[in-house]
């Protein structure tokens, strides 16, 4: 048996937590013969909370759980941490300016960042989850030098899985037939999920363009487009609750491929927002969603797509919004 990996995740009390500690107990993302400490964060008021969701995780009898600490404090949660998926974040209350939640989430995530870079081991892999999950991924590892940048990324992948979902349904295949989409830039209504370069790969074996296989622009570019820029605000509409369950799919998807690596031929790709390295035009130094693979515990960027006009402007657009978003938290953090 392998020794045992150190888990974080925080926001452990909330729902996507609640689905997410329980899949992770399971062996869902680091695999069924990896043993685990679950160290779950919340705040103190959800202490009361959180020893249900501890009782719970004990009364699954998981092989592979060999110690569950739950605590309000950072710098226990994160000791000797591997892995941290920072869910935890200040929800929008009512009334409360996008500005505020921003600024609340940029102590939150700052206090963690810091949390991460005293206590945490220096090969700690990072997700951030919380919204505005790009932009609290850069405040926290820019407030973590000791480790290295790549360590950190948030989340794009339920923007990507709802894309493969979607087109899965319009064509009538298997969401396994579809390939290569992107979800561009910020976890926000400005996302771009582009199909350009996206694929079907049909029950006989034959490989066809998701734009020749739908063959109609006006609804990749409009219904399509729209559908997954607002599908957040459809679910709270139907459940009057944010995504939970697909959100902590996806976040398992995303650290699972991070460390067990994506296709073996680079062919296929995944969404990760991860520092941009200037690819794409995109300004170093902000967490945007890219195309990435992933081998060895490591992303890279899928480099030398081709950029038609339209995608351009809807990737500048977004980038747009998180630069203003870095530049307002970083004021306010005086970072
Ligand atoms: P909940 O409100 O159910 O749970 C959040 C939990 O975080 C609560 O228990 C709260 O007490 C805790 N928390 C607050 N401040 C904390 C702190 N400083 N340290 C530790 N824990 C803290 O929200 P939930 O539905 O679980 O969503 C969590 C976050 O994920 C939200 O910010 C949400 O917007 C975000 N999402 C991000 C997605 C993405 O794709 N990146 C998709 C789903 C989701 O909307």
């Amino acid at each position: 048996m392998n020794s045992p990996i150190r888990v974080c995740i925080t926001g452990a009390a909330g729902q996507i937590a609640y689905s997410l500690i329980f899949k992770v107990a399971n062996g869902e993302v680091f695999g069924i013969d990896q043993p685990l400490i679950l160290q779950l964060l919340d705040i103190t008021p959800m202490m009361g909370v959180l020893a249900g969701v501890e009782m719970e995780i004990r009364d699954c009898a998981f092989p592979l759980v060999q110690k569950i600490i739950c605590t309000d404090d950072p710098t226990v949660a994160f000791e000797e941490t591997d892995y941290a998926f920072l869910v935890g974040a200040r929800p929008r209350s009512q009334g409360m300016e996008r500005k505020d939640l921003l600024k609340a989430n940029a102590q939150i995530f700052k206090q963690q960042g810091e949390a991460i870079d005293k206590k945490a081991k220096k090969t700690i892999k990072v997700l951030v989850v919380g919204n505005p999950a790009n932009t609290n991924c850069l405040i926290c590892q820019t407030c973590a030098p000791s480790i290295p940048p790549e360590n950190f990324t948030s989340m794009s992948r339920l923007d990507h899985n709802r894309m493969i979902s979607q087109l899965s349904e319009r064509l009538n295949v298997n969401n396994d037939q579809i390939f290569n989409v992107i979800a561009w830039g910020n976890h926000s209504s400005t996302q771009y999920p582009d199909v350009s370069h996206a694929y079907v790969k049909k029950s006989s074996g034959e490989i066809q363009k998701i734009k020749e296989a739908v063959n109609d622009d006006n609804w990749i570019q409009n219904d399509f487009l729209v559908k997954n820029q607002q599908r957040g605000a459809e679910v709270i509409k139907a459940r009057k609750l944010s995504s939970a369950a697909s959100a902590a799919k996806a976040a398992c998807d995303h650290m699972h491929d991070w460390v067990q690596g994506t296709s073996k031929d680079k062919k296929t790709w995944v969404s990760m927002s991860v520092l941009s390295d200037g690819s794409y035009g995109i300004t170093k130094g902000i967490f945007y969603s890219f195309p990435v693979t992933c081998e060895d515990g490591k992303y890279s960027i899928v480099k030398g797509l081709e950029i038609d006009e339209f995608s351009r402007t809807k990737m500048d657009l977004t980038l747009k919004e998180l630069t203003e978003e870095k530049e307002e938290a970083f004021t306010f953090l005086k970072i």
